[in-house]
């Protein structure tokens, strides 16, 4: 036991009217919403890079927190992770996730680099045993060092293409050690700085061959969850080739991994994108490859990636709408891909600023589990289409042709009147939930 989070207790649900600062008001585990417990819908997991492994820096300066795990030691690691289950415990998080590089010091070279892998993952193995906690997701960290500056699959030199894919492999085998649901891909060099240099048919194709080699290492070991790719449009490169959603889907029916590969969606990319959070969310439902989510909130200012805890229950409301009207969570949920502020030093600023956003998601659910049930919001939208029901309606989307409908146009005659689209009274609707 660490003294980090002394005098820090334990946080539970103690109801809207609490005065208490460790209290959850909103997030009862236990609460049915749906027929579901609370904290089966949410899922929530915490990040080990940004609540352990970030040092507070950035571009005008570095780090501010100063953290007793930090440094490079294998003893510092087990420190590190020690400290991560205190704070697991004290949030009950059913979940967490990591990168290799969040967890284990850098080795001399790929062999020391993946013992102290697998020693570190023996050792939150064990920790687990006593914990509540479980593994939502594992991933490879293919873009802090140096060695993947040009891109990880997508570089020109095959050999960080083979680094890259056994890396791959030992954080899989780690991701399956340790019981993870899902594995994770986000391709943070995965793009391009200048065209000029760049042969962006080629790297495609090297993207595509890589997570082929991912699927097919999945089956080989037999892990059964899920493999999400995480769409980003750019930063750190100018621009990534994993964009948005509906980019990774073209990218995925090029390759065929389509029915293997699901989404991981993050709410500050989709803003980068030039989408909405549910945008990214609606679409990946509509198309079958919704799969978890990165939980967090970009400035609206600042035009980049900010990865700030969530604070507005209307923008997660809408965000949970689209997910469960997808029918929920299978092995996906809320990762909260989310960091303090550098000026944020305190222990308490880690565990405060959990609670505010486990509670704002809870919020956000039940609000969006209540606009589902009471089904108005779905109402207008199948009246606004029931047109397609009819007969006329149908064999458009079958057998008619460009002539049948000229006939139709002028035959019956057809003369279609604007109708409202009632945003604002939809706006109104969704505000009496949140
Ligand atoms: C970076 C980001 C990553 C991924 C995992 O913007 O979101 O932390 O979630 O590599
Ligand atoms: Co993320």
């Amino acid at each position: 036991m660490s003294d980090f989070f002394k005098n820090i207790p334990a946080v539970t649900y103690e109801g809207p009217d609490s005065t208490n600062d460790y209290a959850f008001r909103h997030y009862n585990p236990d609460e049915m919403v749906g027929g579901k417990r609370l904290e089966d819908h949410l899922r929530f997991a915490v990040a080990w890079w940004h609540s352990f492994a970030w040092p507070g820096g950035d571009p005008f300066g570095g780090q501010t927190f100063d953290r007793p795990w930090f440094g490079d030691t294998m003893d510092l690691a087990r420190l590190k992770a020690d400290v991560a289950f205190e704070l697991f415990a004290i949030l009950g998080q059913p979940f967490f996730c990591f990168h290799d590089f969040d967890i284990r010091p850098e080795g001399a070279d790929f062999a020391e680099s993946t013992r102290n892998l697998e020693e570190i993952v023996d050792y939150i193995g064990g920790k687990m045993e006593g914990a509540k906690t479980k593994l939502l997701w594992g991933t490879a960290n293919l873009f802090t060092h140096r060695r993947f500056m040009s891109g990880a699959a997508t570089n020109p030199d095959p050999d960080v293409f083979a680094y890259s894919a056994a890396t791959v492999k030992t954080c899989m085998d780690a991701t399956l050690k340790l019981g993870g649901e899902n594995y994770v891909l986000w391709g943070g060099r995965e793009g391009y700085e200048t065209l000029l240099n760049t042969d962006l048919k080629r790297e495609r194709d090297q993207a595509g061959r890589f997570l082929q080699m991912v699927v097919d290492y999945k089956h080989k070991i037999g892990f059964t969850g899920t493999i999400l790719v995480e769409p980003k449009p750019q930063e750190p490169s100018k621009h990534q080739y994993d964009y948005d959603v509906a980019t990774v889907y073209g990218f995925l029916k090029d390759y065929g991994l389509e029915n293997e590969v699901k989404m991981n969606i993050e709410q500050g990319h989709a803003i980068l994108a030039g989408h909405s959070f549910e945008h990214e969310l609606a679409l990946a439902a509509s198309l079958g490859i919704l799969g978890s989510i990165d939980m967090n909130r970009n400035d609206y200012q600042s035009g980049w990636d900010t990865d700030q805890f969530p604070n507005s229950v209307p923008e997660v409301a809408l965000a949970y709408y689209e997910v469960l009207k997808a029918g929920g969570f299978t092995t996906g949920g809320t990762n909260f891909d989310a960091k303090i502020r550098r000026q944020s030093l305190d222990p308490a600023d880690l565990v405060l600023a959990h609670v505010g956003a486990m509670d704002v998601c809870a919020r956000g659910l039940k609000a969006a589990a209540a606009m589902l049930e009471d089904g108005a919001l779905e109402a207008a939208r199948a009246e606004r289409y029931s047109g397609w029901d009819s007969a006329g309606g149908k064999a458009l989307l079958t057998s008619a042709t460009l002539d049948d409908c000229f006939d139709r146009v002028i035959q019956d005659p057809i003369n279609p009147e604007p109708r409202s689209g009632q945003q604002e009274r939809l706006e109104n609707l969704v505000n009496r939930y949140v």
